[in-house]
């Protein structure tokens, strides 16, 4: 299954526009506050030039990038997590994904609705505020039901109490809990209640077209913000790039020249997510197809070789390993091979970035 990435902000900052530019779709914009409006879904490959690099030296059928899901929900408004207007459904939508891209705006624009002077840090602030307020309710709520087992003495209650009552300090403390130091298993342990601020997050400063570089204030606003946070930050402009996703290549080509923009953001937005959620990438590779798969830094040869097939991860006999810039060295499997560069790896190996596999499993 792909990661997800859900899309958050305030009312009419760009979050739509940004989810075309990542996406290449056309879901509908407006300049107004809508009322209501369902989430919009789609998932979108990861560009990576090392399978065009794979491929041009393993020829083959099909090529298949990784794959990153992304939700982009309506604008959240102060009061949403009291359930104000339509926020906390909105909100339910972006319970399950795994990261968050928190949008603020950093464009002027008479037209597109907005009630206050343009605020980039203080509509991250009300975000905060917002999903701050919702895990706290999800604590409250969970404090209360593992409450009963610990007075009733049942350890695993004490502990979640314990666990969930820390949390809910750091939020009070105004800590989002992404923020803290959990340990692995006090991880374990708030994982299954989807809290939002535990999520990892990428701060995109959406720009106009007169700061596509995102030198100016607002844009800085947001990085220094993101820097106190310990968190990435991107400055891109949704509306330009919305509208390039959707040109063929001389179209974009003169557009881009026309507003300075020096390269797409959409492989650099995708990126960016894909770091943020702590991923790695490794390749299989043969005539049949040439495949990028995903998984968490720190997995070892059999999860990974679980993605293939959740039977790999059992019947794992052992993997044979090169690189990428092994294969674009020697240019051949084989001259890898008599190179000495074909590592043969067992269970314990922990999977390096950029590795093409090769799984031999007892099935
Ligand atoms: N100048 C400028 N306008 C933008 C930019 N991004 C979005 N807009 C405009 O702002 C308006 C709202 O954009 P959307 O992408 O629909 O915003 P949204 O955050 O999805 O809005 P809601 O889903 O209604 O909360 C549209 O009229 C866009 O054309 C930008 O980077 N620069
Ligand atoms: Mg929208």
């Amino acid at each position: 299954m792909a990661l997800s990435c859900g899309i958050v902000g305030l009312p009419t900052v760009g979050k739509t526009s940004i989810f075309n530019a990542l996406t290449g779709l056309k879901a509908e914009r407006h300049s107004y506050v809508a009322a209501s409006v369902e989430p919009n879904l789609s998932e979108v490959d990861v560009p990576d030039e090392r399978l065009a690099l794979i491929t041009r030296l393993i020829p083959t059928q099909k090529v298949i990038p990784a794959r990153v899901k992304v939700v982009d929900i309506a604008g959240l408004a102060s009061g949403s997590a009291r359930g104000e207007g339509l926020g906390n459904k909105f909100l339910g939508h972006i319970k399950e994904t795994d990261a968050l891209m928190l949008v603020a705006r950093c464009f002027e624009r008479a037209d597109v609705a907005r009630a206050t002077p343009v605020d980039p840090k203080g509509d991250i602030e009300v975000l905060e505020l917002e999903l701050t307020l919702t895990d706290v309710e999800t604590l409250t709520r969970n404090i209360e039901r593992v409450g009963k087992k610990a007075r009733a003495g049942d350890k695993e209650g004490v502990l979640h109490k314990d666990v969930f009552e820390r949390a809910k300090k750091l939020l009070e403390d105004g800590i989002s809990l992404r923020l803290a130091d959990w340990k692995p298993p006090e991880l374990a342990i708030l994982r299954p209640l989807f809290l939002l601020t535990l999520k990892p997050v990428l701060y995109v400063a959406n720009v106009g077209d007169d700061d596509v570089s995102g030198t100016a204030k607002h844009a800085q606003a947001v990085h220094v913000y993101a820097a106190a946070k310990k968190s990435p930050a991107i400055a891109i402009c949704g509306d330009l790039e919305c509208e390039l996703a959707s040109m063929n290549d001389a179209d974009r080509a003169a557009f881009q020249a026309d507003f300075g923009l020096k390269e797409v953001a959409r492989p650099r937005l995708i990126q960016a997510v894909y770091a943020l959620l702590g991923l790695q990438t490794f390749f299989t590779a043969g005539e049949k197809e040439n495949k990028a798969w995903t998984i968490q830094r720190g997995d070892t040869g059999p999860i990974a070789a679980g993605k293939i097939h959740s039977d790999f991860e059992k019947g794992f006999v052992r993997a044979e390993v090169y690189s990428v810039d092994d294969l674009v060295q020697y240019k051949t499997e084989a001259a890898i091979k008599s190179a000495g560069k074909l590592r043969v790896e067992g269970r314990d190996y922990v999977m390096r970035e950029s590795d093409v596999c090769h799984f031999l499993v007892n099935r």
